[in-house]
């Protein structure tokens, strides 16, 4: 054997040597590896499941489960007695107040009405199964009234609103109207240019609550088509409006647009001049809450102070009241006095600001009340409880960013009602020594 293919050998055999060791060492690697991925495994699970043991009862009294009696039809089941007409129903009802859910809707809107009630439905209703009460200014179709009854846990019952009480009233002056109507379009005012969101706004003002489909019930809830509820409830709001004689109930405040009510406020300055303090008392009111301009967070660059009313008003498109505040003499004297303006059409009068006025001027402060509990999302913002634990214990999923939540942007007039509500004592005792 030459010395060459000695040595040539003898490296054939060290490279063969280095991949074994290279493949041992490789191996060896792995099974340490996945033994301690395996270990790793086997400790998480155990403290996955302690900890879900520890919290599987934790919230057993909030959550009322004992109350859930059988399963909600629009649930999908293979439980047969859900076809069984007797099931359900008010039979079932663990309902304690007089009180409907209501949605003024269109039919085409099917779908996003069946999305919000059945936010609402899982999150609230389920449990307590209010009857839904639905109002359209023509018929409601056949397919609307089968699918929202099935997704209802409560009754549903339908009402056509009467033409008298939708459309333009005969003494709005046809040309000024149609005038005004161009120009707001113009000026690319939100629905400035729309005739029926005008209806709309008058009706929610001023009809709604005299709706004969209604005259049965004490407290009202407002759903609107495609908005969303992700958090339980944790009581049933119905209720701390009865026994905490709330009048008027809210999740959101925010500024309104002035472009929309120019002369709303001069026009409420005049009710309250002849009203000479009949239905009014500024002093125990929350007129300080629509007035009040002290900067709380709420920039005033954002509302120009020509007036003094601050823009701030209750996002109605939320909202729990008590009809009998909306059928009382103060409210419908409040608001005939409005309508003779014609500001509903002539202007884009909301019936958030109205029934924020209203509230603020008729009803003592502690009538009024900031549902701090609840979340709700109305595009494009949305309000949850600040609490993590009460976002944990009311099992929240929310999907939005955080940016789009209402509470502490600019427009919010969350902080004004912390100060001059029935918000945060904290607020109204730094005010009153002097400033934060
Ligand atoms: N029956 C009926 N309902 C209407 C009409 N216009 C609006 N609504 C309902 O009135 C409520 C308010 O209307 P929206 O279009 O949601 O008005 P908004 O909340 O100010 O604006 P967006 O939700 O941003 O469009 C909703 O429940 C609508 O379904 C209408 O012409 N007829
Ligand atoms: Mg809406």
């Amino acid at each position: 054997m030459t010395a060459a293919t000695w040595n040539s050998r003898r490296i054939v055999k060290y490279i063969v040597i280095y991949y074994c060791l290279l493949f041992c060492v490789g191996l060896l690697y792995r099974s340490a590896i996945t033994g301690t991925a395996f270990y790793q495994e086997i400790t998480l699970n155990d403290r996955f499941e302690s900890t879900s043991l520890d919290v599987l009862h934790r919230y057993d009294s909030v959550r009322r489960r004992d109350l859930l009696s059988g399963l909600k039809i629009s649930s999908s089941t293979y439980n047969d007695d859900t076809v069984n007409e007797e099931y359900g129903g008010l039979n079932n009802s663990t309902r304690k107040e007089n009180a409907v859910l209501l949605m003024l809707v269109r039919n085409w809107e099917l779908p996003d009405a069946l999305k919000s009630m059945r936010a609402l439905e899982d999150r609230f209703n389920r449990e307590y199964h209010y009857d839904w009460v639905f109002l359209n200014d023509v018929p409601f179709d056949e397919r609307f009234i089968e699918a929202t009854t099935m997704m209802a846990s409560g009754r549903t019952k339908y009402g056509l609103i009467p033409t008298e009480d939708w459309n333009k009233p005969d003494w709005i002056d046809e040309e000024l109207f149609e005038s005004r109507l161009k120009e707001m379009e113009r000026q690319k005012v939100i629905y400035g240019g729309s005739r029926s969101y005008r209806n709309m706004c008058r009706f929610n003002s001023g009809f709604f609550f005299r709706q004969k489909i209604l005259e049965e019930y004490d407290y009202y809830f407002r759903v609107e088509p495609d908005v969303e509820y992700f958090c339980d409830f944790p009581y049933d709001p119905f209720e701390i409006m009865r026994s905490q004689k709330k009048k008027y109930g809210f999740v959101m405040t925010l500024v309104e647009y002035k472009a929309t009510i120019p002369t709303l406020w001069n026009t409420v300055l005049d009710y309250i001049k002849q009203d000479r303090h009949r239905d009014i008392d500024k002093e125990n009111s929350l007129y300080e809450f629509i007035t009040d301009w002290d900067d709380v967070k709420t920039p005033k660059s954002l509302v120009q102070p020509t007036d003094n009313y601050n823009m701030c008003h209750f996002w109605s498109n939320f909202e729990i009241g008590d009809l009998n505040f909306f059928r009382s003499d103060e409210y419908l004297r409040f608001f005939d006095y409005l309508d003779r303006t014609g500001g509903f059409y002539y202007e884009r009068w909301g019936d958030a600001p109205v029934h924020s006025i209203a509230a603020a001027l008729l009803l003592k402060q502690d009538e009024v009340i900031h549902f701090d509990e609840i979340s709700y999302m109305h595009a494009p913002y949305f309000t949850l409880p600040q609490a993590d634990y009460f976002q944990l214990k009311q099992r929240c999923i929310c999907p939005y960013k955080e940016k789009n939540r209402i509470d502490f942007r600019d427009i919010s007039c969350l902080n004004r009602w912390w100060k001059d509500g029935t918000g945060k004592k904290f607020m109204k005792e730094t005010y009153s020594m002097g400033g934060v």
